[in-house]
């Protein structure tokens, strides 16, 4: 404080010196922090141990599987193993992740000094982070079927009557099911946010066409989630019924239906995979036009397909249910709006493709995932195309070629940005760089590991291995395929554990990052690194979509074209 006595500045200071006082005080800023910044990291913070999680529980299925007739684990912690890694994977490290980024960057870019809500969004953060540790709680609820360690074993999607007190005793579903409703809570408390945020704080001159694309994908994304979630956690609440209070809404024997369930769970389930695909598509839009040193092309399109992905993948989400028998009208009609949503995605991958063309390309650490994400994703969309075909996927449904895909989506594209995401603000959010040589380590290795292990899985889909099958006779011909994708799995984790090294040793040892490290035109590099609680010293006004380069480049200013 500028106006403090000397006397009560070495007041301060001694106070200060005393390391356990300094810790408590810490911890007591961190856990009662409203700062959005705040709440994004430790987001990001609680995403990134369960990544190491859930990544370790991968490993141990590929152990199993890497070799036939492998009794490494039993089939029951097999079974748990998918359903803890799948739940972790979507709701406590894409989600949260994503969430994080979301938090930490929409107030920046749109000039505001924080979200709508703060104490929302404090309250958002620590229910769903709660609710993951109440899904790892799990292991020490004592009184499962199986003894102390009961963890869920019912798979991600949860399907009935699996669920059914009858087929689920003990309390592991009563874990998951919590677990993933106080994760809904949460999310859909911070997409009111986000929504809130983007509508009403917008720092002077900032028009809806002039946000940076990221904002205008966590708007659709948020706006994704109040429909999406919260079915999801009606059917939450409506499956706790059935548990504790008697009714039957999933029950066939007492007339309730399996299948709504389904249409519950996928109702959430398939748009789910736009709101964790969403935010990576704004990280490429944010990431490769700066390192192209291009505006992104197509500004307009790229609003229009973003908003039109997210209404037409609210209405294919029986494409997961073809096997069940709906019939041949909805087969059709959710096969066709399946191939349908390839259209918008065609033109972001058009456009960027055309960002990226005659620029000045910079293959930094980020760019590199980026263009990592663009060739994955195209093919990931390839087979996902191949899916949408109710005969095709009548056939590979329940095979690893699914596996194999949606791993490309995730793996691939998603969590493929999310690094590329880190690289490109960490320096923001810390104040140092990331280590680049040791970043391309990291992509190298994962890139490495990643094609190892997704690449192969399609094969050994198609030859017929079931997904979610916890061995195989030897005479399969799968042995060679699913030892290489075993063997891809480490090279994944031993990159992983570099990159979260990288983290750590930059934070003390890396260069200072400065305002703007990579010379970019969005304005949460034209305050400090990292910025201070008030974000900007004053509220910036913009005049175009890019007013940094504005600033910086006052002989050609995007304002003249505008
Ligand atoms: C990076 C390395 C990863 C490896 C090696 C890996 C491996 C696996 C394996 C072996 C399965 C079981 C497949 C089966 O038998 O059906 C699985 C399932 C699954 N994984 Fe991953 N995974 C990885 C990353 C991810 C990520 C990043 C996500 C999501 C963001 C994810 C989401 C899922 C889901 C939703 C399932 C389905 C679980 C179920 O069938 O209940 N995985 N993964
Ligand atoms: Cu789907």
């Amino acid at each position: 404080m500028a106006t403090q006595s000397p006397v009560t500045a070495v007041l301060d200071k001694t106070q200060a010196s005393q390391p356990p006082r300094l810790f408590l005080a810490t911890l007591h800023e961190w856990v009662t922090t409203v700062d959005h910044k705040k709440i994004g990291l430790m987001y990001i913070g609680y995403a990134l141990f369960f990544l190491v999680v859930a990544g370790f529980e991968a490993i141990l299925m590929r152990i199993q599987l890497a070799i036939p007739n492998n009794t490494f684990v039993s089939p029951q912690a097999f079974n748990r193993l998918f359903t803890m890694h799948g739940t972790t994977m979507v709701f406590f490290v894409g989600m949260p992740i994503l969430f994080g980024f979301g938090n930490y960057l929409v107030p920046l870019m749109i000039g505001a000094r924080d979200m709508a809500f703060p104490r929302l969004n404090a309250f958002s953060f620590w229910v769903s982070a709660f609710g993951g540790s109440l899904l790892y709680f799990s292991y020490l609820g004592g009184d499962g079927l199986y003894g102390a360690g009961s963890a869920p074993d019912v798979g991600w999607f949860a399907y009935a009557p699996l669920t059914a007190r009858v087929f689920s005793p003990g309390h592991s579903t009563d874990y998951w099911t919590l677990a993933v409703l106080l994760s809904g809570i949460g999310n859909i408390g911070t997409a009111l946010n986000i929504v809130a945020t983007t509508i009403c704080m917008r720092c002077p001159g900032m028009k809806l066409n002039r946000m940076p694309l990221l904002v205008w994908l966590y708007l659709v994304t948020s706006m994704m989630v109040f429909v999406a979630v919260s079915p999801l956690t009606a059917a939450q609440i409506m499956l706790l019924l059935d548990r504790y209070l008697g009714s039957h809404f999933f029950d066939t024997q007492a007339g309730g239906s399996a299948v709504l369930w389904m249409h519950f769970f996928w109702i959430f389930g398939h748009p789910e995979v736009y709101i964790l695909v969403l935010p990576a598509f704004a990280f490429a839009n944010e990431i490769i036009p700066v390192f192209s040193r291009k505006a992104i092309f197509g500004y307009p399109a790229m609003v229009a397909a973003s908003v039109g992905i997210g209404f037409i993948s609210l209405s294919v989400w029986a494409h997961h249910m073809f096997t069940v028998g709906m019939g041949a009208g909805a087969n059709t009609f959710f096969t066709l709006s399946t191939m349908v949503i390839a259209v918008p995605t065609g033109i972001k991958i058009f456009n960027w493709l055309a960002t990226l063309w005659g620029g000045k390309i910079r293959y930094t650490v980020a760019m590199m995932f980026s263009v990592g994400f663009l060739f994955q994703f195209l093919i990931a969309g390839l087979t996902g195309i191949m899916l949408s075909a109710s005969p095709f996927d009548w056939q590979l449904g329940n095979s690893y070629f699914v596996v194999a895909h949606f791993h490309y989506v995730l793996v691939g594209a998603i969590l493929f940005m999310i690094f590329a995401a880190f690289y490109y603000w960490y320096p923001k959010m810390t104040g140092h760089m990331l280590d680049e040589k040791l970043g391309k380590w990291h992509f190298w290795l994962f890139l490495i590991g990643f094609h190892l292990t997704f690449d192969f899985m399609h094969i050994p889909g198609i030859l017929g291995m079931p997904r979610r099958i916890y061995t195989y006779e030897a005479d399969r011909g799968w042995m060679l395929l699913n030892m290489i994708t075993s063997s891809g799995a480490f090279f994944q984790a031993i990159a992983t554990l570099l990159f979260v090294y990288n983290m750590v040793w930059s934070y003390f040892k890396g260069p200072i990052a400065g305002a703007d490290p990579w010379d970019a035109w969005t304005l949460e590099w034209s305050t400090v690194s990292p910025p201070p609680a008030y974000n900007f010293a004053t509220i910036p006004t913009v005049e175009s979509r890019r007013p940094l380069w504005d600033l910086k480049h006052p002989e050609d200013p995007d304002t003249r074209y505008e």
